[in-house]
């Protein structure tokens, strides 16, 4: 312990749900903002879901080291006993270890398995007890129907050390705040302005810090191999089905020289792949994103650049493309949910068709893999008679590209999230669940079959790419 310096423990809880994949998934947010406190106070990170010693490595991995703080033994051995073990791809994505439970009350209609993901809870009872005591324990939140997790730590917390002040920011807590009030924590920051946590921790920020990454993977054995970066705040798009609008407002850029230091942060602490996590990566581009890639370029930063948040492909010219790819950019997830013209202009006309189809000529012009180019579909949006889902992934399987099909959750205070209502109980926020929503609106053997012509179009883009 640091004399003097206050401890803060800083949690990412584990995950409870039907699946969930590692798809460049890290506590960003909580990281952002302990990095405004940086050298203020003694952080410590329990990340529940970070890749253990060799799991990230896809050329070392073993899939069976799973003890959270680094001492290394079999997945038996650590009270471990997960069906799935861990494994990682090239770019950094990959699967969490987890077990099989029973599903909570009101998904118990969903005829799918039920896990919880992350490392055993008897692993963070024993940290707790083991590093403790702390001041403050600041936990992130997600998936608003994530929310078992965040139960799950603060239960823990609570009974190890009841004088912890427990902190809840992020996404549950600024969607759901009410119910996330519900669970006990001390404090919920449930907007953008994070000045009632400063007052509470009773601490000034320091703003032009950049993210705390050096907490994660801080131990030696646990290189962080997986960064997150955001270049700007919120969208210029109203689409009815994303919460964003109203959380974040309009598009602010955040100061390039900050995002310019995570980025060297990360490279530094060894991370070989960046995941975006704007919400209009490519707006504005001239502003933000171009001046950030030639500084990338000029820097000589080497690091795979990916963007799972999906991109507006209408802002996606030929010479951005030609950038993007020769700064390394190497996945390119495109935002499209739906060829039908009328449900893209109900929806907030993000993209149209053609839009699309010009993006993906010019990323391939540019040199990018037809296999790494995907184009999202949104399924079980709740107007998917309108919405031709199945022309749609027909009509991205014509332009040698990927779909996946992205399960609708239904969020309060969204104009489509409103309008479930009619099927789901939205003030339960397991009912938003992106698996369960679907198949609760288009019946589970119209999801099968739609996730399975998906599969039989992606096999065959990569079949040709192979032939
Ligand atoms: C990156 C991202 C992802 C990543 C994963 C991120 C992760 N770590 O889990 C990926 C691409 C995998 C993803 C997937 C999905 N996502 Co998403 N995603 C986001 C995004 C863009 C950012 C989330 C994030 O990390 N925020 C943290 C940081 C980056 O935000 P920040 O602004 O810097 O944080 C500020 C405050 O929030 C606060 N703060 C943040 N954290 C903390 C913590 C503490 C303790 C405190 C005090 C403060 C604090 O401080 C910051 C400064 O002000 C949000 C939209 C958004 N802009 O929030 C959607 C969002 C969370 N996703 C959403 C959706 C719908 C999905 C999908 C369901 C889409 C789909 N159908 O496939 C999937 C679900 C995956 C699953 N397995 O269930 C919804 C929410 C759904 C819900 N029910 O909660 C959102 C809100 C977007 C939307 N359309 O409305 N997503």
């Amino acid at each position: 312990m640091l004399p003097g310096m206050r401890r803060i423990l800083l949690v990412h809880p584990p995950i409870y749900d039907f699946a969930a994949y590692d798809f460049w998934l890290k506590p960003y947010g909580l990281l952002s903002v302990a990095g405004q406190l940086r050298g203020q106070a003694e952080f410590l990170l329990f990340d529940y879901l970070a890749p253990r010693p060799n799991e990230g490595d896809p050329d070392a991995q073993t899939g069976t080291t799973v003890s959270p703080q680094g001492t290394g033994g079999s997945a038996k051995a650590s009270g471990l006993d997960h069906g799935i073990l861990p494994r990682y791809d090239r770019w950094g994505r990959g699967r969490f270890s987890c077990e099989q439970i029973e599903s909570p009350a009101p998904l118990q209609c969903i005829p799918r398995h039920f896990r919880r993901f992350g490392v055993p809870r008897s692993l963070f009872v024993e940290y707790l007890k083991e590093r403790g005591p702390f001041a403050y324990v600041l936990i992130q939140t997600m998936m608003t129907y994530w929310y078992p997790g965040v139960r799950e730590v603060i239960e823990d917390v609570r009974r190890a050390w009841p004088d912890a002040a427990i902190v809840l920011g992020g996404n549950y807590a600024m969607l759901c705040p009410d119910h996330a009030r519900g669970l006990g924590a001390d404090l919920v920051v449930a907007g953008r302005d994070l000045r009632p946590l400063w007052t509470f921790l009773d601490m000034a920020p320091d703003p032009g810090q950049p993210t705390l990454w050096e907490a994660a993977g801080a131990r030696d054995d646990s290189p962080l191999r997986v960064g997150a970066l955001k270049l700007a705040d919120g969208c210029p798009f109203q689409c009815s089905y994303c919460s964003v609008p109203r959380v974040y407002g309009g598009f602010q850029p955040r100061p390039l020289e900050r995002s310019l230091a995570e980025l060297e942060l990360l490279t530094t602490r060894g991370a070989q792949n960046v995941a975006f996590y704007d919400d209009a990566l490519l707006f504005e581009a001239d502003q933000v994103l171009v001046p950030f890639l030639r500084e990338v370029l000029r820097r000589g930063l080497h690091v795979h650049l990916h963007t799972p948040n999906a991109l507006h492909a209408r802002f996606l010219t030929a010479e951005l493309a030609d950038l993007m790819v020769q700064a390394g950019f190497r996945t390119f997830y495109l935002g499209f949910e739906s060829a039908s013209r009328s449900w893209q202009q109900g929806t907030g006309g993000k993209v149209f068709s053609e839009e699309l189809a010009r993006a993906v000529e010019h990323l391939l012009a540019a040199g990018a893999d037809p296999v790494e180019i995907t184009a999202y579909g949104i399924l079980g949006h709740p107007d998917s008679d309108v919405q031709e889902i199945e022309t749609s992934m027909r009509f991205v399987h014509t332009l040698g590209i990927r779909g996946m099909l992205a399960d609708f959750s239904p969020l309060p205070g969204t104009p489509d999230g409103e309008a479930c209502r009619r099927w789901v109980d939205l003030d339960e926020p397991l009912l938003h669940n992106k698996t369960a929503f679907p198949i609760l609106r288009l019946g589970f053997d119209e999801v099968n079959r739609l996730k399975d012509l998906q599969r039989t179009l992606n096999r065959s883009i990569a079949a040709n790419r192979c032939s």
